[in-house]
């Protein structure tokens, strides 16, 4: 069954360009609860085990410098169907393939900085979720 929580990062170059508000009521219209939220600037290091998953691809290094390279929003969202639901809502990783109407096509730069995360599975919004957010920090 799918579950109900996904996680989510509003990134670095969508906060730089005053976009939290926009997002969150995409968010919000789409049906998503904040379960979660917090604003804050990771480290290379916290970036870097963020995406652990990922240190053997090329852009490795150009991620995590980018994602520490300002403040983000991290939440926990809840909605039925939220991973699936959300990335519909976010669209494609690359900008200019992602869906009119979606957050990325609206607001991200590029590839790398393409505005949000969005979780891709359950067990990865649980494993993300708790990267960011003891039980005490969930409503
Ligand atoms: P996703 O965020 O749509 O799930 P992933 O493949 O999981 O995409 O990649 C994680 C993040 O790494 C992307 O959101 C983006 O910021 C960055 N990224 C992905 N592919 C590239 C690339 O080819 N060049 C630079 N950055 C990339
Ligand atoms: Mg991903």
């Amino acid at each position: 069954m799918a579950g109900k929580k996904t996680f989510t990062m509003i990134k670095p170059d969508a906060v730089e360009a005053n976009n939290i508000g926009p997002i969150l009521a995409m968010i919000n219209k789409a049906g998503f609860r904040i379960l979660a939220m917090k604003y804050l600037k990771l480290t290379k290091e916290q970036a870097g085990q963020f995406y652990e998953v990922h240190k053997e691809r090329p852009f490795y290094g150009e991620l995590i410098s980018y994602m520490s390279s300002g403040p983000i929003v991290a939440a926990v969202l809840v909605k039925e169907n939220a991973v699936a639901d959300y990335r519909k809502l976010i669209g494609a990783t690359d900008p200019s393939k992602a869906d009119e109407g979606t957050i990325r096509k609206l607001f991200a730069k590029s590839i790398a900085a393409n505005a949000v995360h969005g979780s891709d599975s359950d067990d990865n919004a649980e494993i993300e979720a708790n990267f960011f957010f003891s039980h005490l920090e969930r409503f």
